[in-house]
């Protein structure tokens, strides 16, 4: 099946601002599937591992304070060429640069406060998958 998952994550901003029923629809909309969903507040400890590849960048201690600020969604998402498809889905991750459309240009604040996660490629797709759902029932 590789190819056909990916993992999304519904960021604290468009979660608190009451977007996630939209995003989804918007998800949706673009062919994708729901295998597996959940809504929780990462600990500081869940957001240091999942953003570990920036740890030496200056907006790591930033970006961990506002994944940790509120309750986010993780989706596992399937469709046909998942990661590519999600990543065109969601636009650039400054929401100034996204393309019209975009889940980003639509409802992301900025480039911290960018509205939603996609993995970048199958390798992390499965291995941020299996971060926020091993062991979880999947559709
Ligand atoms: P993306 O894959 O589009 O989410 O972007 P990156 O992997 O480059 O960055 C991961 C997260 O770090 C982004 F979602 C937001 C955050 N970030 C900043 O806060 N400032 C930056 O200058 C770059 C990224």
């Amino acid at each position: 099946m590789a190819g056909h998952h990916t993992l999304a994550i519904i960021k604290p901003d468009a979660f608190a601002a009451g977007l996630a029923g939209r995003i989804i629809a918007h998800l949706e909309s673009e062919g994708f599937k729901l295998v597996a969903a959940r809504v929780m507040r990462l600990t500081r400890a869940q957001a240091e591992t999942f953003y570990a590849v920036h740890g030496e960048r200056p907006f790591f201690g930033s970006l961990v304070e506002f994944m940790t600020s509120g309750s986010c969604m993780p989706l596992l998402l399937e469709r046909d060429d998942a990661v590519a498809h999600l990543r065109g889905t969601i636009g650039a991750t400054d929401p100034a640069e996204a393309a019209d459309g975009t889940v980003r240009a639509l409802y992301a604040e900025s480039k911290e406060r960018n509205a939603i996660h996609a993995s970048d490629s199958d390798d992390n797709a499965r291995i941020e998958g299996d971060f926020f759902f091993a062991g979880c029932d999947r559709a």
